[in-house]
């Protein structure tokens, strides 16, 4: 299976990426037959292009399916940013600023995506699952543990977050957002590995794959340097976020069966 960490509007490193595992060809048509991808959530915001990074998701989801291969996507906490900005806008948040639309712009939200968030286009950014267990791979944008909140099994944690994305229940968008901050959950030398067990006790997989912490914040390594995933916690989690944004090249992860 491949998969593709944050891309925070970086379309061009996507593409390069892309082009590079050999999963798209140079008119952005998918060549990868009948292989799995799946990318990790956070396509918005810190870039200029989030808007063309999903439209290119959605497209390679129907030729992906058409040639008997997979694109799957994730929800991240940017994703669920840009939905509150424009579903909430000036209402009262308890992030920075104050309001969704302001705590948004402040997590570095570019106005031609929000400018460009049809109902088509939220339809589709409001049912990505939170969770996946793809190849015995439990997949979560985050490194952080709060999804069990919001159900003991993938499908109430999609089903009940895709729930709170129709409210406007803006208590629980806040919280939601909260929770969705939490990262380096598991880099605690001692007890990430046990935290990381009891993650995969509960919704099972072997190894737990995430984005949201950009490599370099888990490992010492330079943006520039980062061309590969990152796997700690005795082997149980591995960090795909390739920092793009932060000026990593971008690289698709291609994960071996375990
Ligand atoms: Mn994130």
């Amino acid at each position: 299976m491949f998969v593709m960490g944050d891309i925070h509007g970086q379309f061009d490193k996507m593409c390069a990426a892309l082009l590079t595992a050999e999963l798209i060809d140079p008119a952005y048509n998918w060549r990868g037959g009948t292989a799995v991808l799946w990318f990790m959530g956070d396509y918005f915001d810190r870039g200029p292009d989030g808007i063309a990074a999903i439209d290119l998701i959605r497209s390679l989801q129907g030729q992906a399916a058409a040639a008997g291969g997979r694109v799957g996507a994730l929800l991240g906490n940017h994703d669920v940013l840009i939905l509150a900005a424009r579903q909430l806008g000036q209402r009262p948040s308890s992030g920075p600023g104050g309001t969704f639309l302001a705590s948004w712009r402040n997590n570095g939200g570019e106005e031609s995506d929000l400018a460009q968030l049809t109902d088509e286009r939220v339809a589709w950014l409001r049912s990505r699952p939170a969770l996946a267990l793809e190849c015995e791979r439990l997949l979560a944008h985050a490194d952080a543990t709060f999804y069990q909140v919001y159900g003991r099994t993938i499908e109430a944690v999609n089903r009940n977050l895709g729930a709170l994305l129709q409210s406007d229940d803006t208590r629980a968008w806040d919280l939601l957002l909260d929770y969705f901050s939490q990262r380096r959950a598991f880099q605690d030398r001692d007890l990430g590995p046990a935290r990381v067990g009891r993650v995969l006790a509960l919704y099972g997989g072997r190894q737990l794959v995430h984005g949201h912490t950009p490599i370099p914040k888990l490992a010492d390594l330079k943006p520039q340097d980062v061309t590969a995933p990152h796997v700690y916690a005795d082997g149980l989690a591995v960090d795909v976020d390739a920092a793009m944004y932060m000026g990593g090249p971008g690289f698709v992860a291609c994960l071996p069966n375990l």
